[in-house]
């Protein structure tokens, strides 16, 4: 890999990530709406919409790999998780395919599969359960990527992450945290292991208390370093600060489950 490009540059997963990238690629070309300020030698920046193709392939074009950050990345109403996430999606698929891209990451999330019971484990071939809109759209670019993958020849590696960040924050991310480091060696498996063609993989760290089967990320050499125990005292601490959630608490996906909520709660 030369060149990779990251959109969704200015967020905050991008952040945590960015240096940690430090040397590791010639070029870290970053997108996004607007810069996230201060470059490092080894980064450019190229604006970009993701619901315009035309500023998708500029971003795009000469680029090796692709790691796929941007979007909207929480529940929203309807037209923006269409333009940012569906018609985003699909422009940085297509650019991608044109422009000869190699491989590309996709930041898919847990709220693809958000309706799952806690009780269950679940691994990565399971059908899909999106708990909001947003993980119905993560679960349509897991679709998109399979079909540039099967019909196109791109290597795609779909990451349902759960949560980034230095600690788990509450009961619930003590099962899907995930550390920047860990999500770093994710991403490298996707843009430089052989065997890629099409993957699914979790992101999460080495949690005691996973919702998830994620061997087949460790068949691929992935040996998260990242402890969510060693933080368990201080996010059960936080935990006794919010307000009950029945429903949410029941389901892997938490308040995005509970949000708006009128169903026949099953599981
Ligand atoms: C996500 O997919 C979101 O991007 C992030 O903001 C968190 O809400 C995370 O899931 C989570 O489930 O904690």
């Amino acid at each position: 890999m030369k060149r990779v490009l990251m959109t969704g540059a200015s967020g905050g997963v991008a952040g945590m990530l960015r240096p940690l990238m430090t040397g590791l690629y010639p070029e870290l070309r970053l997108s996004d709406l607007r810069s996230p300020g201060s470059l490092r030698a080894d980064e450019t920046f190229v604006a970009a919409d993701l619901a315009d193709p035309g500023q998708v392939a500029r971003a795009v074009e000469g680029c090796d790999g692709v790691i796929h950050l941007g979007g909207h990345s929480v529940e929203g109403p309807w037209e923006t998780i269409l333009q940012a996430n569906i018609v985003g999606c699909h422009n940085l698929f297509e650019a991608a395919r044109q422009a000869g891209v190699k491989r590309v990451v996709f930041a898919s999330s847990n709220h693809a599969v958000g309706f799952y019971p806690r009780t269950r484990k679940i691994r990565t071939d399971v059908t899909v359960r999106p708990d909001s809109r947003y993980g119905v759209s993560k679960a349509f670019g897991e679709a998109l990527g399979a079909f540039y993958a099967d019909k196109h020849g791109l290597r795609v590696t779909c990451l349902r992450i759960g949560n980034v960040g230095e600690k788990p924050l509450d009961r619930r991310r003590l099962s899907i945290w995930l550390r920047p480091d860990d999500l770093l060696q994710l991403i490298r498996i996707g843009l430089e292991h052989p065997d890629i063609h099409y993957e699914i993989l979790y992101g999460a760290s080495d949690n005691a208390a996973s919702w998830w089967d994620n061997s087949r990320a460790r068949s691929l050499g992935y040996r998260p370093n990242g402890r969510a125990e060693d933080h368990r005292a201080e996010a059960m601490a936080a935990q006794a600060a919010l307000l009950a959630d029945p429903l949410g608490d029941r389901f892997q996906g938490g308040t995005f489950c509970s949000d708006g909520f009128d169903g026949r709660a099953r599981g």
